[in-house]
């Protein structure tokens, strides 16, 4: 993997140690760690040196956008004052005060003309913990709204509806990253880690993985590479796929090996019915709809029944789907038959994809929760944290809409008025993006806390500039729930605030006591860890010191308990009462939107290496625009051909829904009834003008993967 860099040196135990300042990577999940020192930029300027650091999940690797993670920092692009709309229509530049007066007085009205839901927030799987934490109270404490939701709802909330379904509790990888290392058979399902978690490689071996994406990625041909298998299915029909498989299992006797019958008697339920449903999927039907040769089914069935230790990973291929809820269920449902979860050295796991998505998840910024993983709905969850916040247990407002619905409803008369975002961009990332920003303009009042002029911020009434990873510090919580330390390595310009600064600062203004609303980090964490805790994701037993010091801590960790916390959950039981994980029966569906004469192509949405997610922080970094500079449309050269393109010309995709113009990008490894896009650039070339958001019933995730399009030659 030429983008890592594989600098081993020392123990790999995460502590850190050396002069410079110990922290991770701004990006994703996988939370490398890194070292910064201060040093000069190419021009001569002060700026923050990135080295790798040796930690369990990199291995002293970083992809590119970790290597330059710290250009933004000193970004001209950066912003360092209030902007506050003005009369005729310009964002100008404002004070701290007259900004937070404004937006506080305009809250304050929303709610008095129209009650507490017309104030409604958007938060982010980016945020620390702490604010995270601090961010759901402000809206249930006080704003008094229902109407909280988070991008996080765009990402693994199916995997985490099923997990909570079949296990009793969610935490994206159950057991720790390195226990990847000795696997013999590795699934990965929708994911493409090669290109959105580089290091991650280095724990797979490639001749062991099997990979399953519509594309031949790097991660596929990865496999294809070093002796391991790619299935390249249609998009939408993995959960088909997934009951093929179990098929095969059942059919060639691979579930009655001894110990997996004893697995399924003393550790799960509801296999009768499950395997009901397989019994339906023979090769040759589950070949014709998917397109996998039967073949391919047998052999990938034979590699993972005949591993030792064996894992399933799914990633937002499988999930990003309106029936996101049920595929994650169907390749549960696969891993328990093989006796898989809970099982040492094998199991199940999402690759969970923001920073901290993980912790975003647990601490209460969603629109059914409250922290500690506790739903909003449970009396003893909502008569524990009016204690926790010393309010009357009927202040606590009842579930709001999950983020696309929160989106949609924006500016019309039922829905929310005003709206605060904190760690988001959905004028890009939204699902039917055009509609997305069509209601983020219709709103009285939009205010973005971010430190970029994101597109999202160019909407706003008042943007609040902030603080970035690397001037603040707080704790994250990574793919495998490991609370990892971030520390600040330098001060913020001047003018900028930490967001937990702007929440107390708003917080008082709406009428709160500022102690209510500590912007010290760790008084939050310490706060955060009373919340949490007697909850799933309990956090009430890890200790700061302990983070400081650089230990492992994995929550569960409820006080008390050893100091590492819980880095294998379920070995020896589930968290449903019973102990037992749950079979789910599911049946294939289709998606919510099929090819036709008008739209006869699959579109499909992703990421490529260079740039995250709206691309708001890394178009703004000169290196990772120069290697990726604009929007593309991966297609077969044959589908270019039949519509009158070649490769490099300048095409537009259409949807039922919009548009975009890109680039097309000849792939000949690619099935011909599938276009790929990524979702990272904007204007004309944004990919989410195209998708549809039909959501998954149980989780409210937009099907992102999968929308019918036509291809023609750009106007
Ligand atoms: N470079 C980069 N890295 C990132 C991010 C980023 O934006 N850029 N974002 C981070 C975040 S938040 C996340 S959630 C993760 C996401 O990480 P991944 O899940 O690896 O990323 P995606 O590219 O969204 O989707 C993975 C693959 O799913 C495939 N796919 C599309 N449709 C289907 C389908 O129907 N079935 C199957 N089986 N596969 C399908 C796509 O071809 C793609 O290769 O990445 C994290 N890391
Ligand atoms: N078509 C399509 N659309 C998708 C996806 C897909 O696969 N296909 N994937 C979905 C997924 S998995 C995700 S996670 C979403 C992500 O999409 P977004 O939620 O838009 O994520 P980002 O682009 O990371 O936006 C984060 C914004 O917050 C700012 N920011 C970063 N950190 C902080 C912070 O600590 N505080 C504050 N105040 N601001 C901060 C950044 O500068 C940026 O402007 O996109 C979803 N959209
Ligand atoms: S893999 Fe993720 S955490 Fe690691 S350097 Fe790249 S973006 Fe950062
Ligand atoms: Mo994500």
């Amino acid at each position: 993997m030429s983008e890592v860099s594989t600098v081993a040196s020392g123990p790999v135990t995460g502590a850190p140690s050396g002069p410079g300042t110990a922290t991770h990577c701004p990006y994703c999940a996988l939370q490398c760690a890194m070292t910064l020192t201060p040093g000069r930029a190419p021009d001569g300027m002060p700026a923050l040196d990135v080295t790798p650091r040796d930690f369990p999940t990199n291995a002293g690797g970083l992809c590119q956008k970790g290597w330059t993670s710290a250009a933004l920092l000193t970004s001209p692009e950066r912003l360092t004052t209030p902007l506050v709309r003005d009369g005729a229509g310009v964002l100008r530049e404002a004070g701290w005060e007259e900004a937070l007066d404004l937006v506080a007085r305009r809250m304050r009205r929303a709610r008095e003309e129209r009650g507490p839901d017309a104030v409604a927030v958007f938060g982010s799987g980016g945020l620390t913990n702490e604010k995270a934490y601090a961010l759901g109270k402000f809206a249930r404490v006080a704003l008094g709204t229902s109407q909280i939701d988070y991008n996080g709802r765009f990402c693994m909330s199916s995997a985490a509806a099923a997990g909570n379904r079949a296990f009793g509790l969610d935490r994206g990888l159950p057991f720790p990253v390195t226990d990847l290392d000795a696997s013999e058979a590795v699934v990965l399902v929708g994911a493409n880690p090669a290109e959105t978690m580089p290091p991650l490689m280095g724990h797979l071996d490639p001749a062991r993985l099997i990979v399953v994406d519509p594309r031949r990625t790097a991660t596929a041909q990865a496999a294809l590479d070093g002796g391991g298998l790619h299935l390249q299915p249609a998009p939408g029909t993995d959960l088909a796929l997934a009951l093929g498989l179990l098929h095969v299992a059942l059919v060639e006797g691979y579930v009655d090996a001894p110990e997996r019958l004893a697995y399924r008697r003393e550790r799960t339920t509801g296999w009768e019915e499950v395997r009901r449903c397989a019994a339906r999927w023979w090769p040759e039907r589950t070949e014709r709809l998917t397109g996998v040769a039967a073949a391919d089914l047998r052999k990938a069935a034979g590699a993972l029944a005949g591993a030792r230790r064996a894992h399933i990973l799914t990633g937002r291929g499988a999930e990003q789907h309106s029936k996101g809820v049920d595929t994650v269920a169907a390749w549960i449902d696969l891993a328990l038959a093989l006796g898989l979860p809970g099982t040492p050295g094998s199991g199940y796991g999402c690759l969970t994809g923001q920073g901290n998505g993980q912790g975003g998840r647990e601490h209460g910024q969603k629109a059914d929760q409250l922290p500690g993983y506790r739903h909003i709905t449970d009396p003893a969850a909502r008569a524990h944290l009016a204690r926790v916040w010393d309010v009357p247990e009927e202040s606590l407002p009842g579930p709001g809409r999950s983020a696309w619905e929160l989106l949609d409803a924006l500016g019309t008369p039922d829905g929310p008025s005003a709206l605060l975002v904190m760690g988001s961009n959905p004028a890009v990332s939204a699902p039917r993006s055009r509609r997305a920003v069509e209601r983020l303009r219709a709103l009285d009042l939009l205010v973005v806390a971010d430190f970029v002029r994101s597109e999202t911020a160019e909407l706003a009434d008042v943007v609040l500039p902030v603080t970035m990873w690397a001037e603040e510090s707080g704790t994250m919580t990574s793919l495998e729930g490991r609370v990892l330390r971030r520390r600040r390595a330098q001060a913020p310009p001047p003018g900028v605030r930490t967001d937990l600064e702007v929440l107390h600062g708003l917080a008082v203004r709406l009428g709160r006591d500022g102690a209510e609303f500590p912007a010290d980090h760790t008084e939050v964490f310490a706060e955060l860890r009373r919340a949490s805790e007697g909850g799933a994701a309990d956090y009430s037993g890890v200790r700061p010191e302990a983070l400081d010091a650089g230990e492992a801590v994995h929550w569960p960790a409820p006080r008390g308990r050893d100091g590492s916390g819980t880095p294998r959950l379920f070995l020896d039981r589930f968290a449903h009462p019973d102990g037992r994980a749950r079979f789910l029966p599911v049946e294939h569906r289709e998606a919510a939107e099929l090819p036709d004469a008008a739209h006869p192509l699959y579109a499909t949405t992703g990421r490529e290496l260079q740039h995250y997610q709206s691309g708001a922080q890394t178009r703004r970094v000169p290196e990772l625009a120069a290697a990726a500079p604009g929007a593309y449309v991966e297609v077969h050269p044959d589908t270019a051909r039949r519509a009158g393109l070649a490769d490099g010309d300048r095409a537009r995709v259409v949807s039922r829904r919009g548009s975009v113009l890109a680039r097309t990008r000849c792939v000949p490894t690619l099935r011909t009834d599938t276009v790929f896009l990524p979702f990272h650039y904007t204007g004309a070339g944004t990919a989410n003008a195209l998708t549809n958001p039909a959501l998954d019933p149980v989780s409210r995730m937009p099907e992102f993967k999968l929308c019918a399009v036509r291809l023609e030659p750009a106007p």
